[in-house]
């Protein structure tokens, strides 16, 4: 499907050093992206509802990623998903008495346009599940053939990924058989579902049910995708069989992050799926996480409805480190206004201190696991010394300026 309209992102002088990042599987820092073009595959939205600053923060941070890379001089293949149709989107459509194509265009336009506001650089390849389902289907097929996968006997024609074929299962989330059954159930999984061999079997394929959209699935018979292979398929036809980052919400690090990379591991041979596993904190709103079932969301199209700068909205939500759960609030937004202010006045004045040291620790400050604390203090530093007169060098501003863009993407 198409993605959205990107925009030019300036050229800095010299080059950015290599990315260090936290993974999830390794449970520390790694240089990421070590040779060749740095490949990414981010988990996109499920279009039932409108864009909130949760899926913003998530979608900045592994902006700033593609960002950083190509700052280093690297070429970078970005693909992300759109689960255009799965149980929470055709539940929304059956509550509000609409067609759930209908609700996931129209969503999906949205967040589109919430992304552009937010001057996030457009993935390369942005793929829905339902154009996928093909490919989805022959992988699903190939892993019942090898054994991995298992129809259930019960005549709905489900099939299932039987976990006791992926030897590495547990290495990316770390948790203990305990913990995943619990939170199993949590995050769309049906431990109880009989005829399964073992409770934490995730669906690969729903055969298809007379009341629900289904699609031809050859041998498999007709049905729609599950979840985790939805994302496996896409990685691995867009991005080949080993990816530099696998990302999204800290959500995702259990099930879906790993079945998506048990699948993935099956279906090609080779492990780890992922060079890191990269996850974002949750964005909450009065201590609680922000989330459609929970209703206490904040959306992006609101706040541009009432007039708020995204790039005010991109800097709240980068004042916190991408890998903290971490609250929104109005004090939060109005202070990156303010900030935003100081710079773009410090950025308008004829002169300033030298931005090349600036620009240097700014790079470094990134280079360190996206550290946008640090990275907004430094602009702070230059923007204070601006604007008290501390040095004249009549090209710093611009430069200021477009090191905030190229790297932050915030456009003063
Ligand atoms: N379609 C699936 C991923 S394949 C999905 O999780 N969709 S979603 O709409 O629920 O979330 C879209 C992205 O935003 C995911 O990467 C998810 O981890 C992330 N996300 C969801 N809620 C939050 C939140 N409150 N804070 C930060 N990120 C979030
Ligand atoms: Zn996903």
């Amino acid at each position: 499907m198409d993605s959205w309209a990107g925009h030019e992102v300036p050229r800095l002088p010299g080059q950015g050093g290599p990315l260090m990042l936290f993974d999830s599987a390794r449970r520390g820092m790694a240089a990421s992206a070590p040779t060749g073009t740095g490949t990414m595959y981010v988990c996109g939205i499920t279009p039932y509802d409108a864009t909130h600053l949760g899926h913003a923060a998530t979608m900045i941070t592994f902006d700033l990623i593609q960002r950083v890379w190509r700052d280093a001089g690297r070429d970078v293949t970005y693909v992300q998903n759109v689960t255009d149709i799965d149980d929470p989107l055709l539940e929304r459509a059956a509550r509000d008495g609409e067609d759930w194509k209908v609700l996931a265009m129209r969503e999906t336009a949205l967040f589109r346009e919430d992304m552009a506001a937010l001057r996030i650089i457009p993935p390369e390849h942005y793929v829905g599940a339902v154009e996928s389902i093909p490919d989805i289907a022959e992988r699903v097929l190939t892993l019942v053939k090898e054994g991995a996968g298992y129809r259930l006997e019960d005549g709905t024609g489900d099939v299932y990924f039987d976990i006791a074929a992926a030897p590495r299962f547990g290495y990316e989330s770390h948790l203990s058989r305990e913990q995943m059954l619990e939170i199993f159930p949590e995050r769309g999984g049906d431990p109880d579902r009989a005829g399964k061999r073992d409770p934490l079997d995730p669906l690969l394929w729903r055969g298809a049910r007379a009341d629900e959209p289904s699609w031809p699935g050859g041998e498999l018979g007709p049905g729609r995708p599950g979840w985790h292979i939805e994302c496996a398929v896409i990685a691995l036809d867009l991005l080949g069989t080993q990816i530099d980052v696998q990302g999204g919400g800290n959500d995702l690090i259990f099930p879906h992050h790993e079945c998506s990379a048990a699948h993935a591991e099956l279906l090609t041979g080779q492990a780890p799926f992922a060079g890191h596993y990269v996850h974002a904190g949750m964005i909450g709103l009065d201590g609680e996480k922000m989330s459609k079932s929970r209703g206490n969301l904040v959306f992006v199209s609101r706040l541009r409805a009432d007039q708020v700068d995204p790039m005010a909205v991109r800097l709240a939500l980068m004042s916190g480190h991408y890998r903290s759960d971490r609250s929104w609030s109005d004090e939060l937004l109005a202070t990156a206004q303010e900030r935003l202010g100081r710079w773009r006045r410090a950025a308008a004045l004829p002169g300033g201190p030298s931005a090349e040291a600036f620009l240097a620790t700014l790079r470094a400050r990134l280079a360190d696991d996206l550290d946008t604390p640090g990275a907004l203090a430094l602009a702070d530093s230059w923007a204070e010394a601006a604007l008290v007169g501390a040095g004249d060098d009549p090209a710093a501003p611009a430069l200021f300026t477009r090191a905030l863009d190229a790297l932050l993407g915030v456009r003063l």
